[in-house]
């Protein structure tokens, strides 16, 4: 069960982000909107929320999931991947370690975006990207390891859609994920219950399982559905602002 989550409001440098998805400028009155419903969400799963101001130093800032990896057990700083972003980290240390003081720490040459981890129970999957390396994510398999957690790795470099891990697997809880069909048969996701979105919907798959709740973007009515039959209480939220830069329902937040 999740207790927490932190949030950044998105600052009006938010337009200026990195982005790949060609899907025009965000509108950001619109996606102050957006995050206030997402917020509201994360508190309707029971979740007490830590709400940080806009960064304007850092225009991607609103994605908190990226600076860190938080577990029951153990907590990560990451070492973000790109370089506009490799400052955000630090600005997340001091509020980490109010919850986690035994905070760890990705080092250089180690680079580590939170959106490549996928936790999953007691194991992690960790996205090998353009964002994440694999001195990065060695770093993190001992830090899960010290904490008793299992992981494995999952290459997506070169995969067209995907910036990061997250952005095609999702864990739903009992050993079931949600996964883009073109991910779906790795060797990482065997023995898993898998469900794939169908052509099209491949975005939906960034969907976020909060306690008994399942948060869903707005616009993928077959994937909605999908989850209804299998019997999550889906919350629907619009996403259309954040998609536009490359982001989704779980780079929103860091849910502990
Ligand atoms: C970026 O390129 O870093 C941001 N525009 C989007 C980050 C999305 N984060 C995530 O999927 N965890």
């Amino acid at each position: 069960m999740f207790q927490q989550a932190i949030v950044r409001l998105p600052g009006s440098n938010f337009v200026r982000g990195l982005t790949t998805a060609g899907l025009g400028l965000p509108v950001y009155a619109t996606a102050l909107q957006q995050h206030a419903q997402y917020c509201m969400a994360l508190e309707e799963c029971g979740l007490a929320l830590t709400r940080l101001e806009p960064d304007p130093d850092y225009s991607d800032s609103t994605f908190v999931e990226d600076t860190a990896v938080l577990t029951q057990r153990t907590a990560v700083l990451a070492r973000l991947g790109a370089p506009s972003r490799m400052g955000e980290a630090a600005g997340m240390r001091d509020v980490l370690t109010h919850f986690y003081p035994d905070l760890q720490s990705i080092h250089p040459p180690g680079m580590l975006d939170g959106g490549d981890i996928c936790e999953a129970g007691e194991h992690f999957f960790i996205g090998i990207s353009e964002r994440t390396n694999e001195t990065g994510a060695g770093q993190l398999t001992a830090s899960l390891a010290g904490a008793g957690y299992t992981s494995c790795y999952v290459d997506i470099r070169g995969m067209s859609g995907l910036l990061h891990l997250k952005s095609g697997l999702a864990y739903l809880g009992d050993r079931r994920l949600a996964v883009v069909t073109a991910l779906a048969n790795r060797e990482a996701f065997r023995g898993y219950d898998l469900v794939c979105p169908q052509a099209g919907e491949e975005y939906a798959v960034n969907c976020l399982r909060v306690n008994d709740h399942l948060l869903v973007a707005a616009g993928y009515p077959v994937f909605e559905t999908l989850m209804r039959d299998l019997g999550y209480k889906v919350i629907i939220l619009e996403m259309s602002e954040f998609r536009k830069m490359d982001g989704g329902l779980t780079c929103l937040s860091l849910r502990f």
